[in-house]
Order: C-alpha cells, then sequence, then structure tokens
C-alpha cells in the first residue's frame, strides 16, 4: 500500500474516491466541502439530499462516511465523512473519519483514495495531531485500497506531514 502527501486542490484530484470534509447536513459548506460542491456541480448535491431523506433524516453522525457519485469531478466517488469539532468532541471521532471513509470507499471497489485534513479548518483541530492521525489511519486500510493520498491545502503543511511522518517512523 502506498500513502503519498502532497500539495495541491482535492477537488482536481485523480483517484477513485475522494474524501469530503462535510458536516452532518451533507448539504454543502465552506472550505473543502464548498470547494468539492462547487466544481462537483449540483449531482452531488441531489444526492445527498436524497441520503438525507432516506437513511439519515437527522443528519450524518460525526466520525461516521457515506458515498456519493462525484459529478463533473476526475474521482469516481465522494465519501463525505463529518470531523470532530476541536475543543468539542472526542478525537476518536477523527480517527473514526478515516477509518469509516476508508471502509465505505473499499466497499465501492476503490483502488485509490484521496483526503484531505479533516477537521483541520472550519473544526479548528491542530494541524499536527489532524495529520499525525490522518496517517496511522491510513496504516489500517482494508483491501482493495491500494493508494492514499492525503491532499494537503497548505503547501507549507507538506513539510510538517513529512516531519510527523518521520517522527513516526
Ligand atoms: N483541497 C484540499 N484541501 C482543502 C481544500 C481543497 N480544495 N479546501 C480547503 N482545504 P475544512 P473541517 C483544507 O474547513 O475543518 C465546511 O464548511 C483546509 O485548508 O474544509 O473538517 C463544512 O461544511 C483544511 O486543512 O473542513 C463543515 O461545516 C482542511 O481542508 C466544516 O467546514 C479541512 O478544512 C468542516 O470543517
Amino acid at each position: 500500500m502506498s500513502i503519498r502527501v502532497l500539495s495541491g486542490d482535492i477537488t482536481e484530484f485523480r483517484a477513485d474516491a475522494i474524501v469530503n470534509a462535510a458536516n452532518s447536513s451533507l448539504l454543502g459548506g465552506g472550505g473543502v466541502d464548498g470547494a468539492i460542491h462547487r466544481a462537483g456541480g449540483p449531482a452531488i448535491l441531489a444526492e445527498c439530499r436524497e441520503l438525507r431523506r432516506t437513511s439519515f433524516p437527522d443528519g450524518l453522525p460525526t466520525g461516521q462516511a457515506v458515498a456519493t457519485g462525484a459529478g463533473s469531478l476526475p474521482a469516481t466517488w465522494v465519501v463525505h465523512t463529518v470531523g470532530p469539532v476541536y475543543g468539542r468532541d472526542d478525537a476518536g471521532l477523527l480517527d473514526s473519519c478515516y477509518a469509516e471513509s476508508l471502509r465505505v470507499a473499499a466497499e465501492l471497489g476503490a483502488k485509490s483514495v484521496a483526503f484531505p485534513l479533516v477537521s483541520a479548518g472550519v473544526y479548528g483541530w491542530p494541524k499536527d495531531d489532524a495529520v499525525r492521525r490522518a496517517l496511522r489511519g491510513f496504516a489500517g486500510a482494508p483491501a482493495p485500497v491500494a493508494a492514499i493520498a492525503l491532499v494537503l491545502f497548505d503547501p507549507e503543511d507538506v513539510a510538517l506531514a513529512g516531519d510527523i511522518a518521520a517522527s513516526e517512523g
């Protein structure tokens, strides 16, 4: 299994599945969520609305994940997960975001999955802990996922992630 850390815009990333740092409404927002819906077009939102109607009338709980198509994005699927809010929610829920997103992607048959740094924007999670939890989460990826990318929006975060990866061995 390969794990890559790079900087870029995840909406442009060619992977079988890209992960969205959504909120429990699944109806869009700012940050990477807004970017994915803007770039992917209305088909993603239509599927999200349907998921709300059928499976998650009260919203997608924090730490869980669910997939839709990817609209006009280069990816095939978007896996929406809801990260915890720093200072309010349990850190285990961030680990759960990675585990559940990988489980959902694997169930779909995704071989490659790209993640943003879940919770590290609007939800305020410290970047170093967010990176550490992401990298640990990737280590347990189920088959058939063979390639994982952590796509960092801020180029300077790549150096931070490199330092953390080195310290984690
Ligand atoms: N590609 C990759 N990473 C990105 C992109 C992008 N296009 N845009 C932002 N990031 P955030 P959260 C990075 O705030 O903290 C939304 O309103 C960003 O720099 O997107 O989980 C949702 O609707 C940061 O490192 O997600 C929720 O309400 C990381 O993505 C709430 O924000 C996550 O930042 C979720 O907050």
